[in-house]
C-alpha cells in the first residue's frame, strides 16, 4: 500500500477537511460533540474513525478531503465505473479514496460492498476467459481490494466496552479472504468486535475462538468449495460444536451447504448489517 490516512487529527486538520473554523472544532471537541484524546502536552487530538463518524452523521461534505489523507485523481472522478477501474489497475490507494470518501458521505458499509465491490470483481473474475492477462489482473484487484479494506477498516469506531463479540472465518479449503474481511467490517461497523480468522477455517478452530472470545456470534464464508460433502459435515460439527451461539453462513456457494435448521442462511451484506444491528442493540 503506497500511504495511508493519519490516525489522528488535529482540530485545524479537521477544520480544514470540513471547511468551518478552527474554533469551532475545538468547541465541538469542548462540548463532547467530538469526542477527543489529549496529547500530554494537553493538545486535542482527534481519533481518524471519530472525525468520520462525525462527518458521516452530520451529513457533512468535505471540502479539502486529501486533509484526511483522501487525494482523489480526477480521472478516477470521471471514470464511469470508477470502483471498477481502479481494481482493474490494482490501484489500492484510489481504491481506498473512492471507499472512504463515500463511507465519510454516509453511503451504507454493506451498501458499498454488496453493490461497485462485489459487482467490480464478478466482473474481473470474467477477465480470464477473453484475456491471458485475466488470472494477473484478478489477483492484483484482490491485492488492491484487501490493502484498501484495511484502510477502511481504521474508519470504522471501536466497539464500546461489553459489545458482543462475532468471530468467523472462510470454511476449510476457502482461500477467499475479501468476503470474510467485508463481514467483519459490516459488524464492526454496526458495534460488534469482529474477530476475522481468514480464509481456510476449520470448525474446529472457530469453535476455540468463539470460546476464546466468549462469541455471541459465528460467521462462515463459502465461496469456493472444493469438497461439498466435506463442507456439510464441517458445519455440521460446527452447529454442534457452538451450542447456543448464532451461526450465520454465507457467500456464493452457500446454499450447497445449509445443514443445521438453527443456522441462520444471509444473502447480502445488508441483511448481515441489519441483523447484527439487533445483535447489538
Ligand atoms: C476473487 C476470486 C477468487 C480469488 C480469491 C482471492 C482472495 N484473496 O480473496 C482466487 C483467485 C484465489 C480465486 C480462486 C478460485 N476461484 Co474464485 N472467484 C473470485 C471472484 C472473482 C470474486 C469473489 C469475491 O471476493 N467477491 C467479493 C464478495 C464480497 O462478493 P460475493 O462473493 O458476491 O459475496 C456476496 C454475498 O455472497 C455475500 N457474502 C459473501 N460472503 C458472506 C459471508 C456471510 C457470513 C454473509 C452473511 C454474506 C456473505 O456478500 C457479498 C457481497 O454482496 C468470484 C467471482 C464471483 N462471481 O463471485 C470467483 C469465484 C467465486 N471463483 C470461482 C472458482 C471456480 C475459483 C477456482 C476454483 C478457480 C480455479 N480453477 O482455480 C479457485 C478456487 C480456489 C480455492 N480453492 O479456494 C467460481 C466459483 C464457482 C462455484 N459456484 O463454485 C466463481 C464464482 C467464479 C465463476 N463465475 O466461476 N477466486
Amino acid at each position: 500500500m503506497s500511504s495511508s490516512p493519519p490516525s489522528f487529527l488535529s482540530p485545524k486538520t479537521l477544520a480544514q477537511a470540513i471547511g468551518v473554523s478552527e474554533s469551532s472544532v475545538k468547541r465541538w471537541a469542548d462540548d463532547g460533540r467530538i469526542r477527543i484524546q489529549k496529547t500530554s502536552g494537553g493538545h486535542r487530538r482527534i481519533p481518524v474513525a471519530e472525525a468520520a463518524r462525525f462527518v458521516r452523521e452530520q451529513g457533512i461534505v468535505l471540502v479539502e478531503p486529501e486533509r484526511l489523507g483522501l487525494v482523489i485523481p480526477p480521472e478516477f472522478e470521471r471514470a464511469e465505473e470508477p470502483i471498477e477501474a481502479a481494481l482493474r489497475r490494482g490501484a489500492s490507494l484510489e481504491l481506498q479514496n473512492l471507499l472512504t470518501s463515500r463511507y465519510l458521505a454516509g453511503e451504507p458499509l454493506a451498501g458499498l460492498f454488496d453493490g461497485p465491490m462485489a459487482a467490480a470483481l464478478r466482473q474481473i473474475g470474467e477477465l480470464w476467459r477473453k484475456d491471458p492477462r485475466g488470472i494477473f489482473l484478478e489477483h492484483r484487484a484482490c491485492a488492491a481490494a484487501r490493502d484498501a479494506l484495511v484502510a477502511l477498516a481504521r474508519l470504522i469506531p471501536s466497539p464500546t466496552a461489553g459489545a458482543p463479540t462475532a468471530v468467523g472465518g472462510a470454511i476449510s479449503g476457502d482461500t477467499s479472504q475479501l468476503p470474510s474481511m467485508m463481514v467483519s467490517m459490516v459488524l464492526a461497523n454496526e458495534g460488534l468486535r469482529a474477530v476475522d480468522l481468514g480464509p481456510d477455517s476449520p470448525a474446529v478452530a472457530l469453535i476455540h475462538a468463539a470460546e476464546a472470545e466468549s462469541a455471541r456470534l459465528v460467521w462462515v464464508s463459502i465461496n469456493h468449495m472444493p469438497d461439498e460433502s466435506a463442507g456439510r459435515a464441517e458445519l455440521r460439527d460446527l452447529a454442534a460444536g457452538l451450542g447456543e451461539r448464532k451461526l450465520v453462513i454465507g457467500g456464493a456457494t452457500a446454499d450447497r451447504l445449509q445443514v443445521a435448521s438453527t443456522t441462520l442462511r444471509i444473502q447480502t451484506m445488508a441483511e448481515l448489517a441489519a441483523f447484527g444491528a439487533g445483535l447489538a442493540s
